[in-house]
């Protein structure tokens, strides 16, 4: 985690410091600004070049009713409180001329981005909301705020309803436990820890400023966004049009990243590891996901749409839905994230068979994913441990892997299937029930035939057998309806 509160020339190392800024206390009267006009715009160009990134005009000439020059001043007097006109008012010529540490105020402009997840797949979970908007609003800005970095790279994000997920989400005022105060309306809007564990992640707003949907108040979106982009490790930019950039901005393009954002959160999460410099060779205009395009895979990418596809192991994790195939895997989030896919190993690295069967138990929030005798736990987004025997459910010895899996949470069962048999797994009491295995199309009658992959959704059990899909209501115990396997994912 990197430190980002600097007060004059001390470093704060105690504690892990959220991504802003704090004003730096100026010492009084120690020197005043000049009289001169050309000596204020001399040290204002100085000053906004040192700690505000504004680039030098060449061969030396000064302006100072540039745009850019007039919005550094801005962004320096929003920061320190002051009337943001962008003039060079007295006041601003005072902080400008006390004196200083050479930290900018928003930090180094490095294009070292800080630690990253070791992961591509993240849990964020939301603890306190702000009563400025509805629940069901700030859950829907803030899956939009994820999307904005999902859509980009190869993150894909799961909501958790527990309070261990990697980033959690928080409204909270003033003080709040974590040394970095809030300061009433106004002046810091949020916060976020970069990667690790415990509050590494962690995402505050500050419950004082008025959170909308809209363009009054603070957009929740776009602060979120921003604040994201530190819970995954990113620094501040001083490219004003990225979201990275400092300063609260009110109207944003429709996509909220710029390329440079674009760029630092490839280079962070690079998509082929050991290869960091592998995007500077590819045009970004297309689709703005690297993580979508073909030839950067090691291994040519599975077409999604072949009719003929067929999956070897579907289950829900969350709101998402995995598909795996071979050593593919496919991930397909319910709204707005788009597919994510790629071999296993780039969404959990220890996993580097294929899957033949996997479940999802939401209660434990754990999925268990099946690769002929053994199986693995993964909760959250962190497959824990090492692959255990599938014998720990209790089957007979001669069960050496199953075809698929299916946890329905109403009856608290989890039913495999093997060939023409399965069993019921009853997870409260975690025993085999009684009686088993029993004939699937005694009991599932219209499904016949080896089944690849089961799932339950919205109260259906959908069974994968080759390219087609069966959905099956199991309290009528019929089969409802047959869809294409590829349909799941857009196809
Ligand atoms: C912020 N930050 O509150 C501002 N900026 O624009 N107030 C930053 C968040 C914005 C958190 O990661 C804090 O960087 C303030 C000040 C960019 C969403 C520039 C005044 C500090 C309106
Ligand atoms: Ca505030
Ligand atoms: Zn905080
Ligand atoms: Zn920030």
């Amino acid at each position: 985690m990197h430190v980002m509160l600097v007060s004059c020339c001390v470093l704060v190392l105690l504690m892990p410091a959220p991504c802003v800024t704090a004003p730096t206390f100026m010492p009084e009267g120690e020197s005043s600004p000049s009289t001169e006009p050309q000596v204020d715009l001399k040290l204002a160009t100085e000053y906004l070049q040192q700690f505000y990134n504004l680039q030098e005009e060449p061969m030396g000439r000064m302006k100072r009713s540039g745009p850019s020059f007039t919005s550094k001043v801005k962004d320096m007097q929003m920061f320190f409180g002051l009337n943001a006109t962008g003039a060079l008012d007295a006041d601003t010529l005072e902080v400008m001329s006390s004196p200083r540490c050479g930290v900018p105020d928003v930090e180094e402009y490095s294009h070292i981005q800080g630690t990253r997840w070791s992961k591509n797949v993240i849990t964020y979970s939301i603890g306190r909301y702000t009563r400025d908007l509805p629940r069901n609003t700030v859950d829907s800005l803030v899956e939009s705020a994820f999307s904005v970095w999902a859509r980009a790279s190869s993150l894909t994000f799961v909501r958790s309803h527990t309070r261990s997920a990697d980033i959690m989400v928080e409204f909270v005022t003033s003080e709040h436990g974590d040394l970095y105060p809030f300061d009433g309306p106004r002046g810091t809007l949020a916060h976020a820890f970069g990667p690790g564990l415990g509050i590494g992640g962690d995402t505050h707003f500050d419950d004082d400023e008025h959170w909308t949907a809209g363009e009054t108040g603070f957009n929740l979106l776009v602060v979120a966004a921003h604040e994201f982009g530190h819970a995954l490790g990113l620094k501040h930019s001083g490219n004003p049009e990225s979201l990275m950039y400092p300063n609260y901005r009110s109207s944003r393009p429709a996509n909220l990243l710029s390329r440079e954002d674009v760029a630092n959160i490839n280079a962070l999460y690079s998509p082929v590891r050991g290869r960091p410099n592998h995007f500077s060779r590819h045009s970004w205009n297309s689709q703005y996901n690297p993580w979508a395009s073909g030839p950067l895979f090691p291994r040519p990418m599975q077409n999604k749409c072949d009719p003929d596809l067929t999956f070897d192991a579907v289950s829900t994790l969350g709101d998402a839905t995995f598909f795996f195939r071979e050593q593919y895997l496919w991930i397909k989030h319910n709204e707005q994230y788009g597919i994510k896919e790629g071999p296993i190993t780039n969404f959990m690295p220890k996993i580097e068979t294929s899957i033949d069967a996997a479940f999802w138990v939401p209660r434990r929030s754990t999925a268990y994913l099946i690769h002929e005798s053994m199986f693995w736990t993964m909760k959250g987004s962190l497959v824990k441990g090492k692959p255990r025997a599938l014998s720990h459910f209790g089957f007979p010895a001669w069960v050496q892997d199953v075809d698929a899996a299916v946890h329905i949470v109403k009856t608290g069962r989890t039913l495999f299937f093997m060939h023409d048999i399965y069993w019921s797994y009853n997870e409260n009491r975690r025993v085999m029930d009684f009686g088993y295995p029993k004939y699937i199309s005694e009991d599932f009658p219209g499904v016949n035939t080896t089944i690849n992959a089961a799932v339950h959704k919205d109260g259906f059990i959908y069974f994968f057998v080759g390219p087609q899909v069966y959905k099956y209501d199991y309290t009528q115990k019929h089969v409802v309806g047959v869809e294409k396997a590829n349909s799941w994912l857009g196809c």
